[in-house]
């Protein structure tokens, strides 16, 4: 697969912000060049819900190769990427959990802002749902020292779920 099928093209509300020593703006015209690849992918909330989709988007490493992401130079002994969305929800991502992941711009044929209501979201296998973040606004590149806690950069709102409406309402299927 080469380029971006109409379901998959991304629609970015604004340019995603690359950060490392340096900052860099990696916007939806250089994102439509890159790669796309469909995956399979369980999202878990923390609620115990999980739920399967077909995801489609850039494989978060080919973000990665980018002339912007060279120009933000993460650090070289990189171990968490931080993404982190437009409404401030921040997940602490390993670096071994990000090669597997997709900045998704499509789910189960459908172009995201059609069948959710946000533009992007960072998907990947072994990430909880909470870290799944939706309207990815920025990924920093950190080096954390071993004995450092990665939650502790983390800010992970709505724990039960997102949809406007379901908001602190029990009926409410948390996702
Ligand atoms: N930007 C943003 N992304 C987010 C959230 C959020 O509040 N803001 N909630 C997370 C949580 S807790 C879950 S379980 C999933 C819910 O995704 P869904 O709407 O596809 O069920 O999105 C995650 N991504
Ligand atoms: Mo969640």
């Amino acid at each position: 697969m080469t380029h971006h099928d109409a379901d998959s093209r991304p629609s970015l509300v604004a340019p995603i912000q690359l950060v490392g020593e340096k900052s860099a703006t990696l916007d939806g015209e250089t994102l439509d060049e890159l790669p796309v690849e469909e995956r399979t992918i369980e999202v878990v909330c923390s609620t115990g819900d999980r739920y399967t989709d077909r995801w489609k988007g850039v494989p978060f490493f080919e973000l990665l190769e980018t002339e912007a992401a060279t120009t933000a130079s993460f650090p070289p002994e990189t171990t968490h990427f931080l993404v982190e969305s437009e409404d401030g929800q921040r997940g602490c991502i390993a670096i071994e959990d990000t090669f597997d992941a997709l900045l998704a711009f499509g789910r189960n044929g459908q172009p995201l802002p059609e069948a959710a209501g946000y533009t992007s979201r960072f998907v990947a296998p072994d990430v909880l749902g909470p870290r799944t973040v939706k309207n990815v606004a920025s990924i920093e590149g950190k080096k954390l020292d071993p004995g450092e806690d990665p939650e502790s950069y983390e800010r992970l709102l709505e724990m039960e779920g997102t949809d406007d409406e379901s908001e602190d309402t029990a009926e409410v299927e948390p996702t």
